[in-house]
């Protein structure tokens, strides 16, 4: 066997599994890596990112979706799209935007009365306790109309969107501060606070940058805009942000371009703004004391308040000592502050260098008031010399910074150079480069700017993917590239195009952080996460009506939407309460009304309302938007709009062929005893369960309880057929025993798939042989005939070894070459029987000794199949 083919196979099987399915994966693999052109090196990095069905990440990315006003969840390293999360922009599938209660969080962000339907998704954030992500929440800006959005990762919904009621636009946000008390949203395009008309000229006297600090809950993770406050700061573009933590705790630092304060006019021939917001060799990097600050602005006194916001002026700050510049290389971009919180990495865009700025060397000089000078508006400026730890030349272009696991190790973007650089930001040595596709913006570690990196791996967020995927027109995918750095040099693994926005940052947190929920306490809006005012139960099901407003409230279940007819009048005013009443994991509902722009998504639990004018008259099939179930197509209803000042005929009644009563009596028996064979299977599943002690398991008992949901709906069906067969209408009678059939059925699916997994609970342990065993078993297409438990295509065989003198060798003799043994007696028998002749799988001896256990496995379980 090659050598390389044996450590692919380590890497794909785990070594126990290594030696056994080498057999089988050699030939094959081969050719596989030769009839799709791939080399060693490639299946390595396919193993290393490949996830089997059932297999889930390590890590989860929130990337920014750009423009698309959403975040995009995926995993890594597989890279696997999981979500898409509705945030600034109306989202269909969520129902986000077109259901009452989320279209109430997305008009949260109006800005000025206007609605924005949009927003230019940036800096994702997770919050973070002691500075490390503790994955409650997420928040994230809108640079294009200055906003910030909270989410919550219990089921990854947007709950707030705080539009910033002094700033035009925005870009170094968000950024939690270490134990999430605040938010960092810093300004971008200077711009007048008020919303009135200021002419340019007057840019240096009426326009102003500025960080707003929003007070964050973290418990009930919302922005507390009234305890929230604004440093105000010159009309320089602030850009990028970052919070200091550890050493730095307290501090905020944001860099920022322009502060030759250019204002263009290339329409009337000045220069245009490219040329004369880089004309410096420095900008300035702002160092700021928030924890000070947020003291200071308690006072009045300290704050003027515009647009209803408290803003603390530069002077306030300056005579505070809590408002500082230095100087940093021109145009910079990232600022990203090292684990420990001791250092703060600049770079520029338009500087090979990355410039190293040390805390300890800028608290000195704030201690002892040493300075060069003040900005014309009097912020005291440091020396740069003096602040800096020491610059490294990385390459052309940089970025942005992430840290990693190993002391003094970074990973830094090179724009220019469409590069990934290692390097070392203590001794300031380059360590690798790793190419990339193409102009990196933003990378993304792996935890990388708390306190505790992982490394593992970095992520490149790519402006450009040229020629990288299928050519879907001129507007390409965007591309995210893996690089594994868990190496001494870097390994570029896999691309992912993301087909969405441009997402321009993106956080990774450990998995095992996440804790989200699969159902909602009975009724919840989601939204608020309280008691939803329409919650509903089973049988609470009504229309109400008042003058001209209609409310409705509804139940979802399998398969049914109650009521299933609502008649209203045209310009009634329709508010629909709806319920999910599941339990049962994954089975949303959704919901619609055709020619009205509405549509629902209903988690398990979930209340939610849609309201409109029923302003047309028709009639308007409903239904529900979730293949949900087999009979989800029967999921709907009709909502039928009349026009009151009209009269209508009912049209002539059709004459149809109806049933004799004793064809409707043999349909009644036939429902009734079908209904009689199911309920004995769920009992035969149901003594199973009890046997052996389902209760002990919870995902076990879980599914028990949704099943039981289903059954209990059983008596009171039973007594309306009952009733109805009573009363004569056989039709009826009919009609209710089908509905039990429904619910038996739903009752057993749920019923056997928790049957299964109870099997797998308390099965005795498959020794390492049997494991082999079990997998060879089913790779080796022995379970195409064979069903465990089941007379199938094959025989049954649980017992096998017992059936036969000798059986360990006769069936050994019988997997390896089964044709020596078609003229045995028992077998021809079998042959006659099943018409198929067991074939010859090519099994080695070592594969039919393993399968040998796996039987012994079987016979030791025969109780469960
Ligand atoms: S930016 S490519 Cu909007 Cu974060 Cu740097
Ligand atoms: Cu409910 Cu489809």
């Amino acid at each position: 066997m090659k050598p390389v083919l044996s450590k692919i196979s380590s890497l794909l099987l785990g070594t126990t599994l290594a030696v056994t399915a080498i057999h089988a994966a050699d030939g094959e693999l081969s050719k596989v890596m030769k009839e799709r052109g791939l080399s060693e090196i490639d299946v390595i990095r396919a193993a290393k990112t490949y996830n089997p069905t059932g297999v889930k990440d390590k890590y989860v990315v929130f990337s920014s979706g750009g423009q698309s006003g959403q975040v995009i969840v995926y995993g890594v390293p597989s890279m696997r799209i999981l979500k898409y999360i509705a945030v600034f922009t109306p989202e269909p599938w969520q129902g986000y935007g077109y259901d009452k209660d989320s279209l109430a969080i997305l008009r949260q962000g109006n800005v000025r009365g206007k609605e924005i339907n949009w927003g230019d998704t940036h800096h994702p954030a997770l919050s973070e306790i002691d500075g490390k992500y503790d994955g409650k929440w997420l928040a994230i800006n809108d640079k294009a109309n200055p906003r910030i959005a909270v989410l919550d990762l219990e089921d990854f919904e947007t709950k707030q969107i705080v539009p910033n009621p002094v700033f035009k636009s925005n870009h170094g946000g968000a950024f939690f501060t270490p134990n999430s008390e605040y938010i960092i949203e810093a300004s971008q395009y200077a711009a007048p606070y008020d919303n009135n008309y200021h002419s340019i000229d007057d840019y240096k006297e009426s326009y102003r940058g500025g960080v707003t600090m929003w007070k964050f809950d973290h418990k009930i993770g919302r922005i507390k805009p009234k305890d929230s406050y604004t440093i105000e700061m010159p009309p320089y573009h602030q850009d990028l942000s970052d919070a200091g933590k550890g050493a730095s705790y307290g501090w905020g630092f944001t860099n920022s371009f322009n502060t030759e304060m250019y204002t263009g006019g290339i329409e009337i021939g000045n220069p245009p703004n490219e040329a004369g917001m880089s004309r410096n060799d420095t900008d300035f990097l702002h160092v700021y004391n928030w924890k000070k600050l947020a003291e200071v602005a308690k006072d009045p006194k300290n704050v003027k308040i515009v647009n209803g916001h408290p803003i603390i002026p530069m002077e306030v700050a300056v005579k505070n000592n809590a408002l500082f510049l230095i100087p940093e290389p021109k145009s910079p971009h990232g600022v990203d502050v090292s684990p420990d919180g001791k250092y703060m990495i600049v770079c520029g865009k338009l500087d090979t260098h990355a410039s190293v700025y040390s805390f300890e060397k800028i608290k000195k000089q704030i201690d002892n008031k040493e300075f060069i000078g003040k900005d014309p508006y009097g912020i005291p400026i440091l020396d740069m010399k003096k602040s800096l730890h020491g610059q490294a030349e990385l390459g052309l272009g940089p970025l942005h910074t992430q840290y990693s696991n190993v002391d003094g190790e970074v990973y830094t973007s090179l724009y220019v150079d469409s590069q990934v650089v290692k390097w070392n930001y203590k001794d300031l040595k380059v360590l690798d480069k790793e190419n990339v596709h193409y102009n990196i913006g933003h990378l993304a570690g792996m935890e990388g700017k708390t306190s505790d990196p992982q490394g593992d791996y970095i992520i490149a967020l790519n402006k450009l993917a040229i020629d990288r995927f299928q050519n879907v027109g001129p507007l390409h995918p965007q591309n995210h590239q893996l690089i594994d750095i868990s190496g001494k040099t870097m390994d570029l693994l896999v691309d992912m195009p993301l087909p969405l926005g441009e997402p321009h940052q993106a956080v990774a947190i450990r998995a095992e952080k996440l804790h989200p929920h699969v159902r909602y306490k009975m009724g919840t809006n989601s939204k608020t996460g309280k008691q939803h005012i329409g919650k509903t139960l089973a049988g609470q099901e009504r229309i109400e009506r008042d003058g001209n407003h209609v409310t409705i409230y509804a139940t979802f279940v399998r398969s049914h939407i109650n009521p299933e007819r609502i008649t209203v009048n045209k310009g009634d005013l329709v508010t629909m309460h709806m319920t999910n009443l599941e339990r049962a994991q994954d089975e949303t509902h959704g919901f619609t009304i055709g020619g009205f722009d509405q549509h629902a998504s209903l988690e398990p639990g979930e209340t939610t309302t849609m309201e409109f004018v029923a302003d047309i008259e028709g009639v308007f099939p409903y239904y529900c938007t979730e293949f949900c179930s087999a009979l989800h197509l029967e999921m709907m209803g009709y909502m039928m709009v009349k026009d009151p000042n009209k009269k209508y005929v009912s049209a002539t009644k059709m004459k149809m062929k109806t049933m004799s009563p004793e064809e409707l009596k043999a349909e009644y028996d036939k429902a009734v005893a079908v209904n009689a064979a199911t309920d004995s299977v769920i009992q035969s599943v149901v003594a199973f369960l009890k046997a052996n002690g389902f209760d002990k398991h919870e995902t076990v008992a879980n599914l028990v309880t949704d099943a039981f949901d289903q059954y209990g709906q059983i008596p009171a069906e039973k007594k309306k057929a009952d009733e109805a067969l009573k009363s004569g209408d056989v039709e009826k009678a009919i009609l209710h025993e089908g509905m039990i059939w429904q619910l038996m059925v739903k009752t057993a699916d749920v019923g056997i798939r928790a049957k299964d997994t109870l099997v797998t609970k308390i099965a005795t342990k498959q020794s390492p042989a049997a494991a082999r065993g079990a997998t060879a078993f089913a790779e080796g297409g022995c379970n195409g005939c064979h069903v465990i438990g089941k007379v199938s295509s094959g025989p049954d065989l649980t017992g096998v070894l017992q059936r036969h003198e000798n059986g360990e060798k006769w069936v050994s003799k019988f997997i390896m070459h089964p044709e020596t043994m078609y003229d045995d007696a028992y077998v021809k028998g079998m042959i006659d029987y099943f018409n198929l002749k067991m074939p010859d799988q090519n099994m080695s001896e070592k594969e039919t000794k393993d399968i040998i256990e796996y039987l012994k496995w079987i016979d030791e379980n025969a109780n469960l199949f």
